[in-house]
């Protein structure tokens, strides 16, 4: 499949400032004027891309929530679902994510088969992903949510054959993840080990809440950082754009 519009003009702002700055926003977490805001803010204080999702979204509201973000924002808007059903027009592009690091079939193609259909059929640009789990400390939403173990936290060799996997499967991106409002985000060696072994564009988020830690992961290889739970109650234009100049280490 060809890279689209959306993933190509990802991959040129990751060559032009060295890393992006991803800024979760949660439907479940938020109602829909505190969505519109939370996204405005990240956009006008150096955030390079907007994901939307979540472990549930069972939001029927959610197609109007990303239009009202559209005309807003003139950042991409990037679903991250957490499931088929979450497959909903008006997004720029999907993370089409297969759970790699699992080994719950629900999520490694019976989703895909029913969210592709859906991806298709809105003609919706999709960006392979591989997504892995990996131990935070403590058990995440998504661990219990998927069903499956996270790669242990003192293996990064383990997260690394299975990022070689993906790419070998032809997926480009890996999303190296800690889970949402984790207690410590993934460790550096995993984001490292991958670096080293593939090609793949390596997204990582899950419990990063200072920009020292988004910069350390960023030196290690991670291209996109993503951060969601902090901004729900930080409303801090100032650190948002700490983070910003953390991650965009070419200026
Ligand atoms: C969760 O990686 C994202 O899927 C972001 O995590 O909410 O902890 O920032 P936080």
């Amino acid at each position: 499949m060809k890279i689209g519009k959306t993933e190509s003009a990802l991959n040129a702002e990751i060559e032009r400032r060295g890393a992006l700055f991803a800024v979760l926003l949660d439907p479940d977490a938020s109602d829909d004027s505190a969505l519109l805001k939370a996204g405005t803010l990240a956009a006008e204080n150096g955030a390079d891309v907007l994901l939307v999702g979540g472990s549930f979204m069972g939001n029927f509201k959610l197609p109007a929530q990303v239009a009202a973000l559209k005309a807003e924002v003139k950042l991409p808007i990037i679903l991250f679902p957490g499931g088929a059903s979450q497959v909903v027009p008006g997004f720029d592009a999907i993370l089409f994510m297969t759970l790699v690091s699992g080994r719950n079939p629900n999520y490694l193609i019976d989703e895909q088969t029913r969210g592709g259909v859906l991806v298709r059929a809105l003609h919706m640009e999709a960006i392979p992903t591989a997504y892995q789990l990996i131990n935070s400390g403590k058990r995440t939403a998504v661990e219990f949510i998927s069903g499956t173990m996270p790669v242990p936290a003192d293996k990064p060799k383990l997260s690394m054959v299975h990022s070689v996997a993906a790419e070998l499967m032809g997926m480009r991106y890996v999303y190296l993840e800690a889970g949402s409002g984790a207690e410590t985000p993934v460790p550096v060696e995993h984001i490292a080990y991958t670096r080293k072994a593939t090609e793949l564009t390596i997204i990582t988020g899950g419990g990063i809440r200072e920009p020292e830690t988004a910069a350390i992961r960023v030196a290690a290889g991670a291209q996109i950082i993503v951060t969601g739970t902090l901004w729900e109650k930080v409303k801090d234009p100032a650190l948002l754009k700490e983070f910003a100049a953390a991650i965009h280490i070419k200026g």
